[in-house]
């Protein structure tokens, strides 16, 4: 596909005042503090962000759409109808100490392009349809991207709707309570063809401050593999249980993750136990079960391949007198997007008059999934330091702009390709 050269696009009329202002009226669904958000996928804090994108978008002259897992579509119809459209968005759930940008800034940039596009009196060929994927971040409902799996038909719909958050709700019913809140949004199926998908994202990572570049061409995404270790033991008595007679679940679950540490930093990978679960969890009571989490990442797939075997040897090695199961969640290779949209968005950025340069991603993005239904990219802004899933999460507003300028300009060309 040669996206066509630009016709006048419309980034002249990006206004980066208006696009921070939309973020920061989201920040609010679910403000903690200063600064924090805590949305929970398919929550009511969620719903009523929901509710007020839908209404932004309403009042552009876009059409809402949904499916069975609440992915939320906007449309904003081009000249020919019958053209797959491009779509552009991300997710708007955050992780319990989230931040005001993660994910929530590639829906709203989205929505600022169509803005700009309306505001210019044209029209592109293609339709753009702006997503906000369903449960992004696998906090409430684990594993993470369930909107877009399910929407590019990696996952069915069976295969998601009984996970259950941590009070034991399950997807599907949380779902249909989004669906039913929802004021006349269209349900449609899931994979339906897409011309391209390009999300805009702050990078959650120091590099591009570093450089003191505004944009980042994202070249593709780690691998990763996660996990939920379940280590079994017997509850027993402080004072009088003997050491050999114990069966203490915590103990064998430090060994473990001690090890586990250890080789993550000689094989130079990320590894992460940021869920821990122990019960009874009483101060007098030995362990009888622990569940942990796993999450592991790195850029060349043998080494996160090489882990996984690693990590069963551990769970039998130290064990002890314990039962460990190893039950992975997730595995995603690494990926490196197509060559195409990062020309594009290449030649958008130059014609924007933004500087950029090619930037890989640690974290996971729904750009994932998409990469393998259709020809996908993404575009990176700086944040602050690089902290994100953190309160303080933070980008700068010049940054904001210039990076929806580029996304405007990378989708106005692939919405007019020839
Ligand atoms: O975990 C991730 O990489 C993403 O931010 N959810
Ligand atoms: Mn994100
Ligand atoms: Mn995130």
């Amino acid at each position: 596909m040669t996206a066509g050269a630009s016709r006048g696009a419309p980034v002249a009329f990006v206004d980066g005042q208006r696009l921070w202002q939309r973020l920061m009226t989201l920040a609010q669904f679910g403000a903690v503090g200063e600064g924090g958000v805590d949305r929970p996928a398919l929550s009511d804090t969620e719903a009523n962000a929901r509710a007020r994108i839908v209404a932004w978008a309403r009042a552009l002259d876009m059409r809402p759409y949904t499916d069975r897992v609440a992915n939320l579509f906007l449309r904003f119809e081009g000249t020919d109808p019958t053209l797959p459209p491009v779509l552009v968005g991300s997710h708007i759930d955050s992780q319990p100490t989230g931040g005001r940008f993660d994910g929530v800034y590639g829906v709203l940039a989205g929505l600022e392009v169509v803005q700009a596009i309306l505001v210019s009196d044209k029209r592109p060929r293609r339709a753009i349809e702006v997503v906000a994927w369903t449960n992004e971040e696998g906090s409430r409902f684990a594993p993470g991207m369930t909107g877009s799996y399910v929407f590019t038909e990696q996952k069915s719909f069976d295969e998601v709707a009984s996970t259950r958050d941590g009070q034991g709700i399950k997807l599907e019913d949380a779902a249909a309570w989004i669906l039913q809140s929802d004021q006349d949004v269209e349900l449609r199926d899931f994979g339906r063809e897409a011309c391209a998908y390009v999300e805009a994202h702050i990078e959650q990572g120091p590099l591009l401050q570093r450089e003191g570049v505004p944009v980042g061409i994202v070249t593709g995404i780690q691998g990763t593999r996660r996990y939920r270790v379940s280590v079994d033991g017997a509850a027993a008595h402080a004072g009088t249980a003997s050491r050999e007679d114990r069966r203490d679940a915590l103990m064998t679950a430090v060994r473990i993750i001690a090890a586990l540490d250890d080789a993550a930093d000689i094989a130079g990978l990320k590894c992460t136990v940021g869920l821990f679960n122990v019960v009874p969890n009483a101060p007098s009571v030995v362990p009888s079960n622990v569940v942990f989490s796993v999450d592991i990442r790195h850029p060349d797939n043998e080494v996160v391949d090489m882990i996984d075997g690693f990590l069963k040897t551990l769970a039998v090695e130290h064990r002890g007198r314990c039962t460990v199961s190893v039950r992975q969640i997730a595995h995603a290779p690494s990926l490196t997007f197509s060559r195409n949209i990062q020309n594009v968005i290449a030649e958008a950025a130059a014609s924007a008059g933004v500087p950029c340069m090619s930037i890989y991603s640690s974290a996971g993005h729904d750009a994932r999934q998409l990469h393998y239904f259709c020809p996908t990219g993404m575009i990176f802004i700086p944040c602050r330091d690089g902290v994100s899933h953190n309160p303080e999460e933070w980008a700068e507003p010049e940054h904001v702009t210039a990076g929806a300028k580029v996304l405007c300009e990378t989708v106005w060309r692939l919405a007019n390709d020839d």
